[in-house]
């Protein structure tokens, strides 16, 4: 992506005079129509501005010219916010990926502002505390310029996003160069495009779910019933409804009480597989990868060739819900010569074994298993060993910005069950094919590395980035709410007494 933005700058801004003059056009002709008296159809269809953006949208995946058309005029937003009908809101489609904030240069070649965000100065116990950290000196932060906290090794790091990304924040003011950010921390939250809530709940999840004997409910639970109080008495929620707050919750089984009363909030997760539609989905949040527990193939110069094993796979063969297909393919692939199959998890002592299988394989299967997604994809990814994606409800990150089929086989699991189509398909990519997914593997894979402190274009902020991208969106979602201020506040607004609406987004 980031070669491709330098050479098109001439092309962006002559695309940039196309779009205005269009919009131009397209606004004098609605102008015309309303004249006429047209006023029905122009309060109510608006099919022209919904084509053109269409249009623009698929014109540019990039979406980094789109701020043009905002700023060509205002009055084609106000247009479409006078379109709606008073409380309901209104589907996704509509304005997503209409206005754009990113990272990305704007029409005039401007590098744009950083992402900034407000931090709760939340307890530690909800944050580096988890990590036995003790606070001194009052600050409920580490002095990260003296010493950082370390996250727990093993599987925990899996989802150990919370941890870069409060990290990252953190080390934003005391960066030499604040302006080579994508995400500054700010201490004014009227200032702030999103509110961030520093919880490790992943953290919380895995090290804090049992009840002890003389406790009533775990740690886990006790925190969120706590997280939930505190935030939504603050004033940045109220305003904005908790529209514009930022959750992490990236184990499947993170916030699992917590969820449900901070729906309105964008989650940042693994998948959607233990979320009903309304409490979370692709428009209003934000999928981010696993830490890949596999080591990194540094200076690989394997080849086609050398990489022995066609297809490896790892896991637990026995899973519940979705996970029926891995037992089944396994029956279907366990007589190939050149699969192989290895079962359980990847322990401690596993990891080595595990890299080593998937640095010496063509192919590595990913298989739906309890949730849509796994760890397992990242560490393929890690390994350059080219992922075969079984699994259909899966989502993936920065899919906005990333062609995975540029370097993973994505198949249907209904067909993946049918006798040989698997192991044909696999044996029908030749050595050019695969070589060019395996350069492009080596290519993309540092956009799943977390690192403290962050790097262009790493894990910590692509994710800032696909935060930003949802900024426009929310700003218009909450001015919008903000409508009927002289009315009664509705205060238990995202608490359990109100449902979450099927259409939120
Ligand atoms: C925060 O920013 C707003 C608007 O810029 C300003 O009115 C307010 O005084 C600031 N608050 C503090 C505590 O600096
Ligand atoms: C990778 O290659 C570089 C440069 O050739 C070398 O400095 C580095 O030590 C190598 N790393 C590993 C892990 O082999
Ligand atoms: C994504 O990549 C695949 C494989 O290279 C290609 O066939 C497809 O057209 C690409 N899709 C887009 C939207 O560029
Ligand atoms: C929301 O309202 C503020 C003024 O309160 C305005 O500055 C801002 O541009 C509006 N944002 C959107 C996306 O309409
Ligand atoms: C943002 C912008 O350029 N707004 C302009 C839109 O058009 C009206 C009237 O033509 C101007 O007053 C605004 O400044």
């Amino acid at each position: 992506m980031a070669e491709k933005q330098g050479s098109s700058i001439t092309r962006k801004s002559f695309f940039c005079l196309f779009l205005t003059t269009t919009m131009l056009f397209v606004l004098s002709w609605l102008f015309v129509l309303r004249s006429t008296g047209h006023s029905g159809f122009f309060d109510r269809k608006l099919l022209p501005t919904e084509k053109l953006r269409t249009v623009i949208n698929n014109g540019n995946s990039e979406s980094s010219s789109q701020s043009n058309v905002e700023s060509s005029n205002g009055s084609s937003r106000a247009i479409l916010a006078n379109n709606e009908e008073g409380e309901g809101e209104e589907p996704p489609k509509r304005e997503e990926g209409f206005q754009d904030k990113d990272g990305a240069m704007n029409c005039n070649g401007n590098v744009k502002e950083p992402l900034k965000i407000f931090m709760y100065d939340l307890d530690p116990d909800f944050h580096f505390g988890l990590l036995d950290w003790k606070p001194e000196g009052g600050s409920v932060w580490p002095d990260i310029r003296t010493s950082i906290p370390s996250y727990p090794g093993g599987l925990n790091l899996q989802h150990s996003i919370e941890y870069w990304l409060t990290l990252d924040l953190l080390a934003s003011e005391i960066s030499d160069n604040p302006n080579n950010r994508v995400a500054i921390r700010v201490q004014n939250s009227s200032e702030a495009d999103l509110i961030f809530i520093p919880f490790f709940s992943s953290l919380s999840y895995n090290r804090f779910s049992k009840v002890n004997p003389h406790q009533k409910r775990s740690k886990n639970k006790v925190l969120q019933a706590k997280l939930v109080k505190f935030v939504t008495a603050q004033k940045e929620w109220k305003m904005s409804g908790g529209r514009d707050h930022v959750i992490m919750a990236h184990h499947p089984n993170s916030m699992l009480n917590a969820r449900m009363q901070l729906w309105p909030a964008i989650f940042i997760l693994a998948d959607f597989g233990r979320y009903p539609l309304n409490i979370a989905n692709v428009n209003k949040d934000v999928i981010a990868p696993y830490k890949h527990v596999i080591k990194s193939y540094v200076n690989d110069t394997s080849d086609f060739d050398s990489r022995k094993t066609l297809l490896f796979f790892q896991g637990a063969i026995y899973r519940k819900d979705g996970g029926f297909a891995r037992q089944e393919l396994y029956y279907l692939l366990r007589d190939e010569k050149d699969v192989h199959f290895s079962f359980g998890s990847v322990k401690k002592d596993g990891v080595n074994k595990a890299s080593q299988g998937m640095h010496s394989s063509k192919f590595c299967l990913n298989i739906a298993g309890d949730t849509p997604s796994s760890n397992r994809l990242f560490d393929a990814i890690a390994s350059h060993c080219v992922p075969v994606i079984i699994s259909d409800e899966i989502e993936l990150p920065y899919e906005d910005v990333l062609n995975y089929s540029e370097f993973c086989l994505f198949v249907r699991t209904s067909d993946a069950l049918k006798e040989k189509f698997l192991i044909n398909l696999i044996r029908s990519i030749k050595k050019e094919e695969w070589t060019r997914m395996w350069e492009k593997l080596k290519e993309v894979e540092p956009l799943f590395e977390f690192q403290y402190p962050s790097k262009e274009g790493d894990a910590v902020q692509m994710i800032w980035q696909s935060l930003a991208h949802k900024v426009p969106a929310i700003k218009m979602k909450v001015n919008k709410s903000r409508r009927y201020f002289h009315s009664v506040p509705r205060r238990e607004r995202g608490l359990r007494t109100i449902p979450a609406p099927h259409n939120f987004w």
